[in-house]
């Protein structure tokens, strides 16, 4: 089976390359031409001989550069492709969201589009995102919830996901919208505020810094296991026939409890460290947000099982074992 990965350098991109390469599969990433050539979360792999240029490889396009799109698509022939780019930040999306639309939205559309010209196209699956739903009325969201995004990066999710159900509707692609609560792991980005938190808990501990500044930290989450949600993503492509799926835990907590867990688990007390600052403030926050993932646990036999404490645990000593290692 040979798979193409969209944000294969990302948290969820470089886990799925893991579990393909570990089933068999050939491994394709799309990758941005930037100035470093450093990819931490996939230098294992690119480092490994027996894997790299054999079945891991890595090609330079853009989801803004239809051409190389398409060609690179038509050489490799993939049987899945996985979606996964784009701007992900809600908080950034309202300072950047002509950027966040083009990427997030149109990338999407130009890549349902090239996949339509391809015979056989390849099951193709979109990784939206439970902000489709902004501040939704029903607790918990299922597939069926009314999308109404309160942010532009939701807006643009929001499009895209909408999409993804036309090509599959009308142009009979196979392709799904897995819609992600948040997940969450080690190999978060540092700008999400779980991994903000698992940082500076071990920063503190170790004594390498002194405070943690948030933003609101009575906002409610259903935080899952990033490691959890990419092995889902592959099931729905393994599924006789293409469905949105939301994936999610159905169990909700504020990011004070997430600090709570992660200091505990290196004997502090969040109290004494964190200092609120306006500037992570974000112009609006969606309340009611719990995923219904009964659909995933019924067709894909996906239940995920690890808690938010174990993931806040795990994401601190990883975080601590780092930093002694650079320090
Ligand atoms: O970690 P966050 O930035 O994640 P957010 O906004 O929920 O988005 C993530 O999950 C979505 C799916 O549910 C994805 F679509 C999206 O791509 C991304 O993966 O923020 C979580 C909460 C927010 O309520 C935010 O206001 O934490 C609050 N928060 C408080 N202080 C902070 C901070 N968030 C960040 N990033 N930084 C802070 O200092």
């Amino acid at each position: 089976m040979r798979a193409v990965i969209t944000g294969i350098t990302g948290q969820d991109g470089s886990y799925l390359s893991e579990f393909l390469l570990a089933r068999g599969y050939e491994v394709h990433g799309i990758v941005r031409r930037s100035s470093t050539l450093q990819r931490p979360r996939l230098d294992e792999y690119v480092n490994d001989q027996t894997l790299y240029g054999k079945r891991l490889f890595l090609h330079y396009s853009d989801l803004t550069d239809t051409t190389s799109l398409r060609r690179i698509l038509s050489r490799i022939q993939p049987d899945e492709f996985y979606h996964l780019a784009g701007q992900s930040h809600v908080g950034l999306s309202f300072e950047i969201p002509e950027s966040t639309c083009e990427l997030t939205a149109m990338g999407t559309l130009r890549i349902l589009e090239i996949l339509r010209d391809i015979k056989p196209a390849p099951r193709f699956l979109h990784a939206s995102s439970r902000e489709i739903f902004g501040t939704p009325t029903i607790s918990p969201q299922n597939e069926d919830t009314p999308v109404n995004p309160n942010s532009p990066y939701g807006a643009a999710k929001a499009f895209a996901n909408q999409l993804v159900k036309v090509y599959r509707d009308s142009m009979g692609l196979f392709a799904c919208n897995a819609i992600c609560y948040n997940h969450e792991s080690p190999r978060r980005s540092e700008n999400f505020v779980t991994r903000k938190i698992s940082i500076a808990a071990a920063g503190i501990k170790l004594g390498i810094r002194k405070e943690l500044v948030l933003g609101s930290i009575d906002a409610v989450r259903d935080w899952g296991c990033a490691t959890e949600f990419v092995d889902a993503m592959w099931r729905i492509l393994q599924q006789p026939e293409p469905r949105d799926y939301i994936l999610a835990t159905g169990r909700t907590h504020t990011v004070r409890e997430f600090m709570q867990y992660a200091f505990e688990h290196v004997g502090l007390n969040w109290v004494e460290h964190v200092r609120f600052d306006q500037k992570f403030q974000r112009p609006i926050e969606p309340e009611n947000l719990r995923g219904d993932a009964a659909r995933a646990h019924r067709e894909l036999g996906w239940t995920p099982k690890i808690s938010l404490r174990e993931l806040a645990a795990m994401m601190v000593d990883h975080d601590l074992e780092r930093l002694k290692r650079t320090a």
